[in-house]
C-alpha cells in the first residue's frame, strides 16, 4: 500500500529532466527574417546584437503586433521554457489548450537577465531554476498545455526572439487527467481493491 502510494507520487511528480518538446510556429505581425529561426534549436551567443541573421526582430513603435505562438501539437505538462531575447525589453508568455482561451505563465522583466543594458544584445534565460541562465520571474507551476505565446509587451521598441523552446512531459494517455488528489484517491483504492481480494482468497 504504502509503495503503491510512493509509486503514484513519484508518477506525478515527474521526470527529473522534463523533455525538449518538438513545436511548430506560427506569427502575426511583420518581422525580419524567417519565422523558423525561434525553434531551430540554436541559441545565439549572449550579447549577440539584437538585429542579427540568428534573430526573428521587429520594431512596431511601442504597439505590440508581433505574437508568436508555439504549437505542440497535443496537450503536455508544460514545465520549463527557456528563451533567447533581446535584453532591454518586456516579454510575456502565455499558455492555452485551445489557442483561444489563454493564461499568463511569466512575464520577464526588461533587462531582468545578466546581461546588462550597457552590454546589450541577446540574453538567454530559463525557468529551469538548475541552470546558470535561471531567471526567477520566469518561474511556474507545471501547466497542461498545447499553445504557448510570447510577445514583446514594452522596452524600446527593438524586439528579437532567437529562440523559444519548450520542456515537459507528455500525459497519460488515458486522459483527462485526474487532480492530484483524485488520483492518490484512484491509487489508494484500488491497493485497498487488491488487499480486501487478496483477504477474500485466502
Ligand atoms: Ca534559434
Ligand atoms: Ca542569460
Ligand atoms: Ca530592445
Amino acid at each position: 500500500m504504502r509503495n503503491l502510494l510512493f509509486a503514484a507520487v513519484l508518477l506525478m511528480s515527474g521526470a527529473a529532466h522534463a523533455a525538449l518538446l518538438g513545436t511548430t510556429v506560427t506569427a502575426t505581425g511583420t518581422y525580419s527574417n524567417p519565422l523558423g529561426l525561434v525553434n531551430d534549436g540554436f541559441i545565439p551567443p549572449e550579447t549577440t546584437p539584437w538585429a542579427s541573421g540568428t534573430n526573428v526582430f521587429w520594431s512596431d513603435g511601442g504597439n505590440n503586433t508581433v505574437r508568436f505562438v508555439f504549437d505542440l501539437g497535443a496537450d503536455f505538462l508544460v514545465r520549463d521554457i527557456l528563451v533567447s531575447v533581446d535584453n532591454n525589453d518586456a516579454y510575456r508568455a502565455q499558455y492555452s489548450t485551445d489557442a483561444s482561451n489563454w493564461t499568463d505563465l511569466f512575464i520577464i522583466p526588461s533587462a531582468g537577465g545578466e546581461i546588462s543594458p550597457i552590454q546589450g544584445g541577446l540574453d538567454t534565460l530559463t525557468s529551469e531554476a538548475a541552470s546558470l541562465e535561471y531567471l526567477p520571474a520566469m518561474d511556474f507551476a507545471g501547466q497542461i498545455a498545447r499553445y504557448i505565446s510570447f510577445e514583446a509587451i514594452g522596452g524600446d521598441s527593438s524586439y528579437a526572439l532567437a529562440e523559444l523552446q519548450i520542456f515537459g512531459d507528455e500525459l497519460p494517455v488515458d486522459r483527462p487527467v485526474p487532480a492530484p488528489g483524485t488520483a492518490l484517491l484512484l491509487a489508494a483504492g484500488l491497493a485497498a481493491m487488491r488487499f480486501s481480494r487478496q483477504r477474500r482468497g485466502r
